[in-house]
């Protein structure tokens, strides 16, 4: 994690890196996509399903989506932020479909959703930690008025409960008239955005009649924390790189991928 990637995300508490995928493997990443999008249901291979926009367990479909759950961009800020016990626990393809029906999604967090210690964010040794983050690898544009991410800058700090009547009840359904103290992320294909999950967040609705927002959602949280959640149709497809990056592990113990800043799938 560089000074300025730290600085930001422990103002913020969120991440916006731009153009941290090549076009290739935005390409690529992007086919494999529209390739589980396209195909239905019962073609799915085991393991596979959709749930709404949510296409579970979309990292796993193809090598090209993967690796992004390992990519040289946001690996080491992963390592940080889980303090080198990384365990990635879900990986959704997640898609935005124009022309079907989409509603906003309102601000929330897990302090908000679970309760104050639900997720800690700790600054320590001049680094930073939190046990549930995510990270979401762009693979088309979002434009200024399209809608999208929407996230409260510094929320992840906040020492008391979020107001409920605060940024219009939490619904917040215009990109045009944002509540102050709310942005609205627009990356690009290739972009990378990184939350903490004590960041209260929310989501526009997508509104292009034209284009799609094809982005995954991959949840990281430290290896001795939670249950191991992916079924075995799903783990038999997966390299020995993301096995031991989706296991559990104990506090003491160092996982291999760990000590590589760089992760190759053998
Ligand atoms: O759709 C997004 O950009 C964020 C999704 C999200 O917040 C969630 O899955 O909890």
């Amino acid at each position: 994690m560089t000074d300025e990637q730290r600085y930001q995300f422990d103002l913020w508490g969120y991440l916006h890196i731009p153009g941290a995928l090549s076009e290739q493997e935005v390409e690529e990443a992007r086919e494999a996509s529209q390739r589980y999008v396209d195909t239905p249901v019962e073609d799915l291979p085991p393991g596979f399903g959709k749930d709404g926009k949510r296409h579970v367990h979309g990292f796993a479909f193809d090598k090209a989506l993967e690796r992004l759950a390992l990519h040289p961009s946001v690996w080491p800020i992963v390592k940080e932020l889980t303090k080198g016990r990384p365990r990635l626990s879900s990986g959704t393809l997640q898609v935005n479909i124009p022309g079907e029906h989409d509603v906003a999604q309102r601000l929330h967090c897990a302090k908000d959703d679970w309760g104050w210690d639900a997720v800690q964010y700790a600054v320590r040794d001049g680094r930073v930690f939190s046990d549930h983050i995510v990270v979401f690898p762009y693979l088309t544009d979002v434009n200024p008025g399209d809608g999208g991410l929407l996230a409260v800058p510094g929320s992840h700090k906040s020492m008391f409960e979020r107001p409920r009547s605060l940024f219009n009840e939490g619904l917040v359904d215009d990109a045009n008239q944002l509540p102050a103290g709310v942005v609205n992320i627009t990356p690009k294909a290739g972009d990378v955005v990184i939350i903490t999950e004590a960041l209260t967040h929310g989501v526009l609705a997508w509104t292009p009649k034209d284009r799609n927002r094809l982005i995954l959602v991959l949840r990281y949280h430290p290896q001795y924390q939670g249950n191991e959640s992916f079924p075995d149709e799903i783990k038999e497809r997966l390299s020995p790189e993301t096995i031991e990056l989706i296991s559990k592990a104990g506090y003491g113990d160092e996982k291999e991928i760990v000590r590589e800043d760089v992760v190759r799938f053998s």
